[in-house]
């Protein structure tokens, strides 16, 4: 038996371009051995007779075919409902999302499911990487929205090797939704994209990107709001952004550390010859907190339960680490550059190179899931 593969197109307004497409897609199963087809429209508040168009091909296709009429409450909202009703009632392998305005070609949904069959969870058509593109005449505020947007996003979840974070042409393995529909039903608008994809890999999803050409409509015109978009995608990276938040750990860390050692100073008045003391334990607590910190909330997805202890260990050198990195690079920058400069040597290396360094080895030795 074939598994079925669910593309769901949300739509307002595709009069002009749905036919084609449902057609492009269902050509596409002569070239597929392993799938099924079948598409779900899901069609909010068009005045085009979109919904009338769809009606007269489930005619044609009365198994394959479905449709649900809905308000229209933005992109993310349309493919919940689309994800919700596929769940019940269609119970597909993989889904698709595709955008209905013939952006995204048809012609790639047997290689999305060819990288399905070899193991990946989620297959990203991908705009940004080599062989992909954006369209040539997009305006300029477009594409450096779309590009710098997407770089804002590769960095600040430090997820380099994702190109594209907001393509809307993608299929992934039901079990993604089924895990993931409860935190992104909170995200109508286009950062939903964001949300879905930044959830799926913490869930350990394997994800994979292949090239596509994005070509502009034809018909019809985008919806896209810039603005608001901007301001939801930053707005969720703070929110949930492993790597902000260990940088506001790292903050609250950092004034720890002094709060102690000016209690010491100040409130205790202890004497000169015991500052060394005072200092581990303003470090000491510091990284304490540091590492519970980061445990609960930056790396709460990954949260280590079992040998806290020996993870702290870990963590402690790591820590230990970077205080060496420091007062080499340090020493080095004083003797090279003159000592006026320290405070900004410092900066600098805190910023390009300690960051960096805890950040990654953090990752990859204590949070390791
Ligand atoms: N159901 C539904 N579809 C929408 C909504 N907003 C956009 N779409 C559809 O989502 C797809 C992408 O939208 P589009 O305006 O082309 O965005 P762009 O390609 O980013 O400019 C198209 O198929 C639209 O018809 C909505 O609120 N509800
Ligand atoms: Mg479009």
């Amino acid at each position: 038996m074939r598994k079925i593969a669910l593309i769901i197109l949300p739509t307002h307004n595709e009069a002009g371009n749905i036919k084609k497409l449902i057609k492009r897609i269902f050509i596409q199963e002569n070239k597929i051995e392993k799938f099924s087809l079948e598409i779900l429209v899901n069609d909010s508040s068009s005045v085009d007779n979109t919904a009338g168009i769809v009606k007269e091909l489930i005619k044609k296709y009365p198994k394959k075919l479905h449709l649900i009429e809905t308000k229209k409450e933005g992109l993310g909202k349309a493919y919940y409902q689309g994800f919700l009703y596929a769940q019940v009632k269609i119970k597909p392998f993989v889904i698709f999302e595709m955008d209905a305005d013939l952006s995204h070609q048809p012609e790639k949904i047997p290689e999305m499911l060819k990288e399905i069959e070899k193991g990946a969870d989620m297959v990203i058509g991908s705009r940004y990487v080599k062989g992909g593109s954006i369209p040539k005449n997009w305006g300029f505020h477009r594409k450096i929205f779309s590009f710098f947007g997407n770089l804002i996003i590769r960095f600040g979840f430090m997820k380099l090797e994702i190109h594209d974070w907001t393509s809307g042409f993608r299929a992934m393995k039901i079990w993604i939704l089924n895990q993931s529909l409860e935190h992104i039903k909170k995200y109508s608008g286009y950062v939903f994209q964001v949300a879905l994809l930044d959830f799926a890999l913490k869930q350990g999803a394997r994800v994979k990107e292949i090239p596509i050409n994005f070509v502009d409509r034809e018909y019809g015109e985008s919806k896209i709001f810039f603005s608001q978009y901007i301001f939801s995608t930053l707005a969720y990276l703070v929110m949930f952004s492993p790597f902000i938040r260990f940088s506001i750990v790292g903050t609250i860390g950092f004034l720890i550390d002094f709060l102690i050692l000016t209690f010491f100073d100040k409130g205790l008045q202890i004497p000169s010859s015991y500052f060394w003391l005072a200092q581990l334990v303003s470090a000491e607590t510091a990284i304490a907190s540091n590492f519970l910190l980061n445990n609960f909330w930056s790396f709460g997805y990954k949260k280590i339960k079992k040998n806290l202890f020996g993870s702290f260990l870990k963590f402690n050198l790591i820590s230990v680490g970077s205080i060496v990195i420091q007062s080499v690079l340090l020493q080095l920058a004083v003797s090279l550059f003159g000592r006026q400069y320290w405070i900004i040597a410092k900066i600098l290396i805190i910023a390009l190179i300690i960051i960096p360094y805890s950040y990654l080895l953090y990752n990859k030795v204590v949070w390791n899931k």
